[in-house]
């Protein structure tokens, strides 16, 4: 029993087989290295992880328990702080009659292409066809300017956690750019802007800390050009995240400040202290299962998946490591009791006592399905009273007296959940270039750094740079406008068109 994968092939390699096979193919779970096929690497993970099995409509996936699980973590901590700022949930219909997306028509002209119809029931037209929410601006702001009289009435905060459809026709990525995907969608009326743009930013802040304290991805927090923003609204912030290997941006959740726009658009109206008719402040704010993706694509490596240990289904792996003629039974009982003994301690810990699978094949399933912390009780810890650790991340070992168990688990966890933050901010900090000039910007935007440049903040200057850039690989865009600005001295020139710099702005091709 002690060899690995005797019994059963190994799932992580196509052909399994005997003990000395095993022991060169366990390493070998994903046929793509990270670093040499980015593209089937991903592919590969996400479904040897169990977290995607591809469905027969490309562009839609089965996100499978091992992601909803990190999906519904995340949701509690959203769902919770929100309601802490009196947001509401609520749930409006997936269908939108056409009369009403027309209101929008100048701001959904560029998304029409995307928008997916319902032409018929059964075997007959609909006589008006019906389309499917690609966002529900149109759906819930009649219903808005309805529920919305006097300004006791207001603010009015809306939140619902729903799926949404964009037929896209650019490839297709699990979780980063799927026809279906999930999200929680916050549409916000106020009084005055002032009460609108700070609960633009305190949003803004819970996005930065599901990226930074769950799932352990340094972010930029900043605001979008006037090109990248949302065109319905006023002024758009985002989390902007980066993956070093593509050297591409990633736009991680945003923050819309919608202005009067729609209020104008859907006559949301109310009657103020003084008597007045007034319009509201609108906000939309969103983030969806993309996260999960960065997530994967961050801090995955050549084993396969790497959870950070907040956000993990399971955060912790006992493994039996039976020996020769070993006494399983009193071996089972001590991983049995110290999955209890971790469980009452308030840690997600399983033991995998699956006797048709060796340790080494356990190793392999569990380091491909990304658990941070595997416990490996064999029969020399038995007799000695103590426990080994092995760390997902760094692959670090250590055995641990069985009276220590639950403090030197939280340490191990705490620890890997910083060391994988600290790891990623490491390299994304490595992949940042500042450009002054426009051959520093395009030899940076070849090494696929993500750009730091001085700019104009002129919308003719992007397009410009569109324009420069287009190619196989699309043309680089801004990602933001950073809220945490280096000093720019005075006189320095934007590095696109020579005139006079505002910002420092971050740039890069894109997600
Ligand atoms: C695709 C088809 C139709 C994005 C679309 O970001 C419409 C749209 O309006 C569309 N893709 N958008 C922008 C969505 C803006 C806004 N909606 C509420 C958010 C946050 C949540």
């Amino acid at each position: 029993m002690a060899d690995a994968g005797a019994k059963k092939s190994n799932p992580n390699t196509k052909s399994g087989g005997k003990k000395k096979e095993v022991k060169k193919e366990t390493g070998l779970g994903l046929s793509k290295k990270k670093d040499e096929n980015f593209g089937e690497w991903y592919s590969e993970v996400v479904v040897h992880s169990e977290m995607i099995e591809y469905y027969n409509i490309s562009g839609c996936y089965i996100l499978r328990p091992w992601t909803m699980s990190i999906w519904e973590t995340m949701q509690a901590f959203f769902d919770a702080e929100i309601k802490r700022r009196k947001v509401k949930n609520t749930y409006f219909p997936l269908f939108v009659s056409p009369s009403v997306l027309e209101k929008e028509k100048d701001h959904i002209e560029g998304f029409a292409p995307e928008v997916a119809w319902v032409t018929k029931c059964g075997k007959s037209e609909l006589e008006v066809p019906i389309a499917i929410r690609p966002t529900s601006e149109t759906i819930m702001y009649p219903y808005f300017s309805k529920w919305i009289r006097g300004h006791r009435d207001l603010p009015l905060k809306l939140n619902q956690w729903c799926n949404v459809v964009r037929w896209e026709f650019s490839n297709p990525t699990p979780f980063i750019r799927s026809r279906e995907f999930l999200w929680q969608e916050g549409h916000t009326a106020f009084a005055t802007q002032s009460e609108a743009d700070e609960e633009v930013l305190e949003i803004l802040e819970l996005y930065r800390r599901i990226y930074e304290e769950y799932l352990a991805i340094p972010v930029v927090k900043g605001k979008k050009s006037e090109l990248e923003k949302f065109a319905g609204g006023l002024y758009t912030t985002s989390v902007e995240a980066f993956i070093p290997n593509t050297g591409r941006g990633v736009q991680g959740a945003t923050s819309h400040c919608l202005g009067q726009n729609f209020a104008k658009m859907f006559g949301i109206e109310f009657e103020n202290e003084k008597g007045g008719k007034a319009m509201v402040w609108q906000n939309s704010w969103a983030y969806s299962t993309r996260t999960i993706g960065v997530m994967v694509m961050v801090h995955g490596d050549d084993r396969g998946l790497v959870l950070p240990p907040k956000v993990a289904a399971i955060q912790v792996i006992v493994v039996p490591v039976p020996y020769k003629d070993t006494n399983t039974k009193e071996m089972f009982e001590a991983c049995l009791t110290t999955v209890d003994t971790l469980t009452e301690a308030g840690f997600r810990v399983e033991a995998d006592l699956r006797d048709n699978y060796g340790p080494g094949w356990k190793y392999s399933h569990w380091e491909m399905k990304g658990v941070p912390l595997r416990i490996e009780i064999g029969p020399r810890d038995l007799e000695k009273n103590q426990v080994r650790l092995v760390r997902r991340d760094n692959s670090d070992k250590v055995d641990i007296p069985v009276s220590n168990l639950v403090e030197r688990v939280k340490d191990f966890l705490d620890r890997i959940q910083e060391n994988l933050f600290d790891v990623a901010k490491q390299k994304r900090d490595a992949s940042i270039r500042v450009a002054k000039t426009w051959d520093e910007f395009i030899e940076a935007l070849n090494q696929k750094k993500m750009i730091l440049a001085p700019w104009c903040d002129e919308m003719e200057v992007e397009e410009d740079v569109k324009k420069r850039t287009r190619g196989e690989t699309g043309a680089a865009k801004s990602l933001c406008t950073p809220f945490e600005q280096p000093e720019l001295p005075e006189g320095t020139l934007c590095f696109a068109s020579g005139k006079a710099a505002k910002k420092w702005t971050y740039w890069g091709r894109s997600y």
